[in-house]
């Protein structure tokens, strides 16, 4: 029989839900331009942060550039998904559960 949750595993669950780092890759087509575009408009970084976080993934491959709960995570890697492949670039975001 599954145990029923204490109320102290309840309130954790609300108060502390697991929490997924969203990882951007970099590729060799996607223009510089197009993901500091998405990095203001899916990610809400302003420009210098979205510069420096374009940046970053060019030179080390990839980056977190945000840590949100499962649902948000999810809707920002299809997000990007989706506007990259309308555009006809091959950007890639995934999710990863935080430690
Ligand atoms: N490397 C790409 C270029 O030189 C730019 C780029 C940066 C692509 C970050 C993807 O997540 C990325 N045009």
């Amino acid at each position: 029989m599954p145990k029923i949750k204490e109320a102290s595993e309840v309130e954790l669950s609300i108060d502390n839900p697991p929490m997924y780092k969203v990882i951007l890759h970099n590729d060799d087509y996607t223009p510089m331009d197009f993901v500091i575009d998405i990095l203001m408009k899916v990610f809400h970084k302003n420009l210098d942060e979205a510069e420096d976080l374009m940046w970053k993934v060019h030179t080390q491959g990839k980056a977190v550039c945000g840590v949100y709960v499962k649902d948000i995570a999810a809707t920002k890697v299809e997000q990007v998904k989706s506007l990259a492949r309308a555009n006809g670039f091959p950007l890639l975001a995934t999710m990863e559960l935080e430690r």
